[in-house]
């Protein structure tokens, strides 16, 4: 009998696809479409890793089996080929970025085929290409055009190591996310996106979608909508006044000071003589910190006292105006008032400069909170701090008074007294900023527009697209800020043709993120060289109809495509409002990793376990292992190659369903894909054994029937570990029975198909059939196999079981006692005797009571 051989089976098959383009497609009004998408990866140096696969495997599944459901189906792949590594690899060699990113493309490509993915590969794109950011390009002109695109002198976030500007978005914990290097605020020129404008409607139009709960949630807090009010303190002496933004206007009369951003343009106009120094000694001492560095809860706060005073608009009391850190200049009006009896932050700051506390809220306690009067007593005298709801008190002045009133009433009642005596008004506020989008970068989209020296811009016309990099010596990007790109004068300085003016080309780039924000739209309509793509493709195929990725871009590409989306939709090129209608998430594969007792991380195959314990298997010293995220760093990363090789392609895209849930976190253990081998390899065997046949049982229909129809529930519900379960049931009570029946085997190879593609052409093959099975279509589950036609019945003869029968559903008493009656074993027992009493329990049990 023949063996399973994955390598044989699986070039055969990749073959087969390739040459006959099955997966192939054009638009075709005569199906519904589908359109499952992949986050395109960065084809970096170092190949695919295991977690790759992860969810190209799920949309695969997807794919595969919305064709077999009669749908059009769009799945593309390509590659967002900008990026830090190659240029990066192109300062230290002098190698040409794209040099470096196409040898990584075609490795990339390579892996991804040799896992028998159902790509359309006549759709590859990559952002790198000319004719493809060519189109990136023209769409920074439409949005420069609608003026969403601004030139800014801006305080931005700068990473020395890396030479280039970052956003907000790139940035946490105070460190470039990309390298963890450290992030420090510079004046710069730079372009910025107004998405901004666009806050409110990303925010609301999260309710479309069906994305999981929490990437809705970290969306929507990054936008960070605050309702509150603006409040007008007069500066005291000066017709001058200070806004401020507070979220707490029931808490105007607990105001002690107020305090302003350090970059705040009112603190020159204010500051007395005696304080100058002071204030502008600190004002240099933070410009270089980073937004996190300043807000950091656990860090002590500082601040100098500006010698001017402002007046508290609700009672006239006059206090001293402060700069701090704490405040930031670009949320709300980079001013607060201060509350320290009832902002954590105001807290701080107050205890250590010793400035007063006014409490202005009587706490609304629980009944855990035992001691009232003394929780009063802490918060009166500036020893304790209350951020939650309660009474107003202390809130009186003149006629208005807010005093008795609940946090809820005081903040309305505060904002209409503002809002009628014009000294505030309600606002909202986000903590979305404008998108930072130039990079001091080589490899990335130069800006498709001219700079004249009265001033004024000049975006390039489509004729002039795709505006190309110069080809230059020396990637790095110089320490003054400047771009390499400005180290090619005779591209930089230049005669415009259409103006003849002297012209001078921008010299920053676009970031990465510009090339990933519309390339779902391109794959619509790939090759079209005229525009961007034709109104026919994308009304065909958007939206995305499944979108896999890693959570790691909620707040970044997610955010980015859905604003220009929005852009793309309010110009008219586009007739959805959202790009992506379903979306989920994978989780994070980690591995173990194995350190020695300096700390220097082991490689696993020079590990040994005893007891759940590591040693070195040559030292024999104990190990450190830590479950961890896989890095090449910590030599616990895997390569889908190796594990191709060993057990097959098939076998790992099951293996990877198979850890579980498809958004858990899960822990990669190489021997468990032995087991799935064994699963598959078991599924052959029935296929080549004698005992196949063309006859068939109800027996074997109803296994097949429930596979089926298991298999295809799991698969909408994106529950695949309990599909691929479900199988490895199937395949354990089908070899149990007598013969195979041929019929039955296709069906499981149908369902099998999804998951394990390559096989499952093979078993279509054995079992005769010519053509690919990938456009045959799901089966069909019967429900006269699923439903349980007969019962056990238990039969007594005065309380001895005497019997056994699998009996009819639903029969009468009348049925089962004639049918029981008829039965030898049971006759044995009852010949002879007088049957006194049945007692009879429907599809259960009988039993006869009788007298000898
Ligand atoms: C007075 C007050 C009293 C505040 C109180 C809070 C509690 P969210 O919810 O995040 O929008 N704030 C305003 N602008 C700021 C800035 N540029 N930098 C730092 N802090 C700023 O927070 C709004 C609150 O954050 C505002 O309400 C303000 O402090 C502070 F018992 O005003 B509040």
């Amino acid at each position: 009998m023949q063996k399973y051989n994955h390598k044989q089976i699986e070039k055969k098959w990749q073959k087969y696809w390739l040459d006959h383009k099955t997966y192939k497609v054009e638009i075709d009004r005569a199906k519904p479409k589908y359109y499952v998408l992949d986050m395109f990866p960065y084809p970096s140096g170092s190949g695919l890793h295991v977690g790759h696969p992860e969810g190209y495997t799920a949309t695969d599944i997807l794919a595969r089996y919305k064709r077999q459901k009669g749908f059009n189906v769009l799945h593309p792949m390509g590659w967002d080929n900008f990026g830090l590594p190659a240029e990066q690899y192109a300062i230290r060699t002098g190698t040409h970025p794209a040099v470096t990113t196409k040898k990584n493309v075609e490795n990339f490509k390579r892996q991804l085929q040799s896992l028998g993915f159902s790509y359309d590969w006549d759709r590859e794109i990559s952002t790198s290409d000319p004719s493809y950011y060519k189109w990136t390009q023209w769409i920074f002109t439409k949005l420069y055009e609608k003026g969403l695109a601004y030139e800014a002198e801006m305080s931005v976030n700068f990473c020395p190591a890396l030479g280039t500007v970052l956003a907000n978005e790139e940035i946490e914990n105070g460190r470039a996310k990309e390298g963890g290097h450290v992030v420090e605020r510079r004046p710069l020129r730079q372009w910025v996106l107004k998405i901004t404008a666009y806050a409110e409607r990303l925010l609301q139009d999260l309710d479309l979608l069906d994305w999981p709960e929490g990437l809705k949630k970290l969306q929507a807090n990054w936008i960070g909508r605050s309702e509150g009010v603006q409040v007008d303190f007069l500066i005291d002496g000066t017709d001058e006044k200070i806004t401020v933004f507070t979220t707490c206007p029931h808490t105007l009369f607990g105001a002690t000071y107020v305090v302003l951003a350090p970059e705040h343009p009112l603190i020159k106009q204010i500051t007395t003589t005696a304080q100058k120094d002071a204030i502008e000694g600190y004002q240099k001492e933070t410009a270089s910190k980073s937004d996190f560095d300043r807000t950091e809860m656990a860090k002590n706060k500082t601040g100098v006292f500006t010698g001017a005073y402002a007046i508290n608009p609700v009672n006239q009391q006059k206090i001293p105006i402060w700069i701090a850190d704490y405040v930031l200049i670009n949320y709300g009006t980079g001013a607060v008032m201060a509350v320290p009896s009832h902002d954590e932050r105001d807290f701080e700051f107050a205890t250590q400069y010793e400035l007063p506390f006014v409490q202005v809220i009587d706490p609304e306690l629980t009944a855990e909170d035992e001691n009232h009067d003394q929780i009063q007593q802490a918060i009166a005298c500036g020893k304790k701090c209350w951020t939650g709801n309660g009474k107003a008190i202390n809130s009186q002045h003149n006629d208005f008074s807010i005093n008795g009133l609940t946090t809820e009433q005081a903040k309305e009642s505060v904002a209409n007294w503002l809002e009628s005596n014009q000294k505030g008004r309600k606002t909202i506020s986000f903590k979305l900023r404008d998108w930072l989008f130039s990079r001091q970068r080589y490899w990335g989209e130069p800006f498709p527009l001219l700079h004249f020296e009265d001033g004024t811009i000049r975006t390039l016309d489509l004729d002039e697209l795709p505006l190309c990099p110069p080809q230059i010596s020396q990637y790095k990007p110089a320490s003054d800020g400047s771009s390499p790109l400005a180290n090619a004068p005779e591209w930089v300085f230049i005669t415009d043709v259409k103006t003849g003016k002297a012209a001078r080309r921008e010299t920053n780039t676009m970031p990465q993120w510009a090339g990933s924000c519309w390339y779902y739209i391109r794959f619509c309509d790939p090759h079209n060289d005229v525009e961007a793509w034709s109104k026919e493709a994308e009304q065909y195929w958007l939206p995305v109809d499944l979108y896999v990725g890693g959570v790691e871009h909620a707040v970044l590409h997610l955010l980015y495509s859905r604003f220009w989306h929005k852009v793309l939709y309010d110009c008219g090129f586009l007739s959805t409002s959202e790009p992506f209608q379903t979306l989920r998430n994978q989780g994070l594969i980690t591995a173990r990793s194995f350190q020695n007792s300096l700390g220097a991380y082991v490689a696993p195959e020079d590990v040994q376990e005893k007891e759940g314990e590591y040693f070195h298997r040559e030292t024999g010293e104990k190990l450190k292992s830590q479950i961890e995220k896989m890095s090449k760093s910590k030599l616990n990363g895997v390569s889908p190659d190796e594990i191709i090789e060993e057990f097959g392609a098939d076998s790992l895209r099951l293996y990877e369903m198979f850890m579980g849930p498809l958004e858990k976190e899960k822990v990669w253990n190489t021997d468990a894909v032995s087991g799935c081998r064994r699963f598959l390899a078991r599924f052959y065997d029935l296929a080549v054994s004698p005992k196949l046949t063309q006859e068939t049982t109800v027996e074997a229909l109803k296994l097949g029937h429930r596979l089926v129809k298991g298999v295809e529930e799991d698969i909408v519900a994106m529950q695949f570990n309990t599909a691929i379960a479900k199988m490895m049931e199937f395949i354990n009570d089908f070899s149990k029975l007598d013969t195979y029946p041929a019929s039955v085997l296709k069906m499981a190879a149908q369902a099998l198909y999804p998951f394990a593609p390559h096989l499952a052409e093979e078993i279509w093959e054995i079992l005769g059939i010519k053509e690919s099975l990938s456009y045959t279509s799901y089966p069909q589950a019967e429900q006269c196999y699923l439903e349980d036609s007969t019962v056990l019945y238990v039969v007594q003869v005065n309380g001895k079981l005497r019997g056994r029968f699998e009996l009819p559903k639903d029969q009468t008493e009348e049925q089962i006692v004639e049918a029981a009656k008829k039965d030898p074993g049971i006759q044995r027992h009852i010949a002879g005797t007088e049957i006194i009493k049945v007692i009879f329990v429907p599809n259960k049990l009988l039993n006869f009571v009788v007298r000898q």
